[in-house]
C-alpha cells in the first residue's frame, strides 16, 4: 500500500489525542506480513507527525495480538532472498523511529514477531489471557526482530534463554512477574486501561514525554555513566521550555497545569 491508500490489514482510529492501530488479519491470527508491516509503519509515522496526537496504541484481537511473522510467506525464501532483498525485516524498523510513546495492548497470542513487535513498543499492558513466546526454534530459525536482544533485557538471561531455546509460551502472570509487561488486567478492561494510560500521557508536555522516552530507551543502549549524563543533559534542557515554567508554576500555585506543547 502507498501512503495515501486505505490500509487493508490494520484499522486506524483515534480516541481523543490517542492514535490507535488495530492489527486486523483475524483468520491468520494477525500474522505479520510485508503489507501489514508497511501499513503499520505508515500509520505510526502519520500519527507521529500529527499535532493532534500525543500517544499511540497498537492492539490486536482478543485471540491474538499477533502470532508472529507470516510463516507461509517466509517458507520458500532462500538466504539470498532474505539477505539481499532484506525481505521480512525491511519494514520492521519504522516503529523504532517513532518519537511519541507507543503502548502495546496485548490479548491472546504474542508470539515470535508478535512478541518482538510488542517489545518494540514503549510498554506492554497485557490482558489476563495473553501468551508470550519466541517459538522460532520450532521452525528451524531464531528470532529476527530483536527477540534475542530485547527479551533478555526485559526478563533477564535465564528466562530469555528458557523461552528462546524451548519455544514455550509464558502466560500474562509469568510475564508480569518477569518484568516483560507493566500491568495485567482482565481481558474486558484491556482497552479501557490502556486508553486511560495513553490519555494520561497526552495531558503532559509532549516535550518532556518525548525526552522521557528517549532517556529511558538510552538505558538499553549505553553504559550507566553515559546514560546518566544523557539524562542530565535532557533534564537541564527541559528548563528552557515554557512547559517546565507552566508545570512548576501550576504546582506552586495549586492549580492544574495547562501545558502548551501537547
Ligand atoms: N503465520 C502464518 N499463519 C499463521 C501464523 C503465522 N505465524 N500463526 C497462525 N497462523 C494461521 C494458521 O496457519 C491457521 O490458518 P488456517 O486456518 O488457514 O489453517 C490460522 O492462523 C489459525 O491458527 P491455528 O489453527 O494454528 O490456531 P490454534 O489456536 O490452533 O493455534 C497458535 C494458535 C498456537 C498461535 C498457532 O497458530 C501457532 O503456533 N502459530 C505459529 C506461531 C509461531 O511459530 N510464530 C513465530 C513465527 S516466526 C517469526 O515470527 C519470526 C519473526 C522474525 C521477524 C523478522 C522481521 C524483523
Amino acid at each position: 500500500m502507498s501512503a495515501n491508500t486505505t490500509p487493508e490489514l490494520i484499522t486506524v482510529t483515534t480516541e481523543g489525542r490517542v492514535g490507535i492501530v488495530t492489527l486486523n488479519r483475524p483468520k491468520q491470527l494477525n500474522a505479520l506480513n510485508d503489507q501489514l508491516m508497511t501499513e503499520l509503519g505508515t500509520a505510526l509515522k502519520a500519527f507521529d507527525a500529527d499535532d493532534a496526537i500525543g500517544c499511540m496504541v497498537i492492539t490486536g484481537s482478543e485471540k491474538a495480538f499477533a502470532a508472529g511473522a507470516d510463516i507461509g510467506a517466509m517458507a520458500t525464501y532462500s538466504f539470498t532472498d532474505v539477505y539481499k532483498g532484506d525481505y521480512i525485516t525491511r519494514n520492521w524498523e519504522t516503529i523504532r523511529s517513532v518519537r511519541k510513546p507507543v503502548i502495546a495492548a496485548v490479548s491472546g497470542f504474542a508470539l515470535g514477531g508478535g512478541c518482538e513487535l510488542a517489545m518494540m513498543c514503549d510498554f506492554i499492558i497485557a490482558a489476563d489471557n495473553a501468551k508470550f513466546g519466541q517459538p522460532e526454534i520450532k521452525l528451524g530459525i531464531i528470532p529476527g526482530a530483536g527477540g534475542t536482544q530485547r527479551l533478555p533485557r526485559a526478563v533477564g538471561k535465564a528466562k530469555a534463554m528458557d523461552l528462546v531455546l524451548t519455544g514455550r509460551m509464558m502466560d500474562a502472570t509469568e510475564a508480569e512477574r518477569a518484568g516483560l509487561v507493566s500491568r495485567v488486567v482482565p481481558l474486558e478492561k484491556l482497552m479501557e486501561e490502556t486508553l486511560g494510560a495513553a490519555l494520561m500521557i497526552c495531558e503532559y508536555s509532549l516535550i518532556s514525554v518525548m525526552a522521557a522516552k528517549e532517556s529511558v530507551n538510552r538505558a538499553f543502549e549505553s553504559g550507566l555513566a553515559d546514560g546518566v549524563m544523557f539524562e542530565r543533559r535532557l533534564f537541564h534542557a527541559l528548563f528552557a521550555t515554557e512547559d517546565q515554567k507552566e508545570g512548576m508554576d501550576a504546582f506552586v500555585n495549586k492549580r492544574k497545569a495547562a501545558f502548551k506543547h501537547r
